[in-house]
């Protein structure tokens, strides 16, 4: 995260076909080096005339858009977040899920959810409500209560005053292959796929 310009694309942290069948080879390698690629490399155009802004991070950018020269503002606002996004969205998964919350977040999913259950429920409630693209989140304050949000477009989650835990990507182009318009089915797979020590590492240690 302490990474600047010029931003590079992450490679995966497992194969491409890595998380079938919930998530297809072929989305995966369409969603991560065409979509993903296009928003780093878009990023890093709309900063390459400001040098004042390239020892900044990526959450630095985020949290301070407004501030930006208004030029940038909006290709900041959507690459920019669509590197973050796609960031946490990819190193959010695993073929190795443990299929529910561990640790720490466990705990406090419980508590403020009720249950495992009611978690999932309101999540893909959120996931599904969003209308056109955009993205569900799992997030903390600065207090470690966590709230579920939903953003549009590239955006993320309150200008990143609030700590990203866990993330669904609901863009077309993130399930369109595989499962059409049955988005509520790509969510009930991407439930198979969750890193759910990765979540709990972002809730016990905050990335904004
Ligand atoms: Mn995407």
């Amino acid at each position: 995260m302490k990474e600047t310009y010029p931003f590079k694309l992450k490679s995966l942290p497992y194969d491409y076909d890595a998380l079938e069948p919930f998530i297809d080879k072929e989305t995966m390698h369409y969603h991560h080096d065409k979509h993903h690629l296009a928003y780093v490399n878009n990023l890093n155009k709309a900063l390459e005339n400001y040098p004042e802004l390239h020892d900044k991070t990526l959450i630095w950018l985020l949290q301070n858009l407004e501030n930006l020269p208004e030029a940038i503002q909006t290709a900041v606002r959507n690459n920019g977040g669509g590197v973050l996004n796609h960031n946490l969205f990819f190193d959010g998964m695993t073929p190795a899920s443990s299929k529910a919350p561990v640790g720490r977040l466990a705990e406090a999913i419980n508590r403020d959810f009720g249950s495992f259950e009611n978690f999932k429920e309101t999540f893909k409630k959120a996931a599904l409500g969003r209308f056109g693209s955009g993205w569900a989140w799992l997030v903390s304050d600065e207090n470690g209560n966590l709230k579920i949000v939903s953003t549009a477009n590239q955006d993320v989650p309150m200008n990143l005053r609030v700590n990203p835990i866990l993330e669904i990507d609901v863009w077309e182009h993130a399930y369109y292959l595989k499962y059409q318009n049955r988005r509520a089915e790509y969510i009930d797979n991407w439930f198979n796929v969750i890193d759910w020590n990765k979540a709990e590492e972002l809730y016990n240690n905050p990335i904004v």
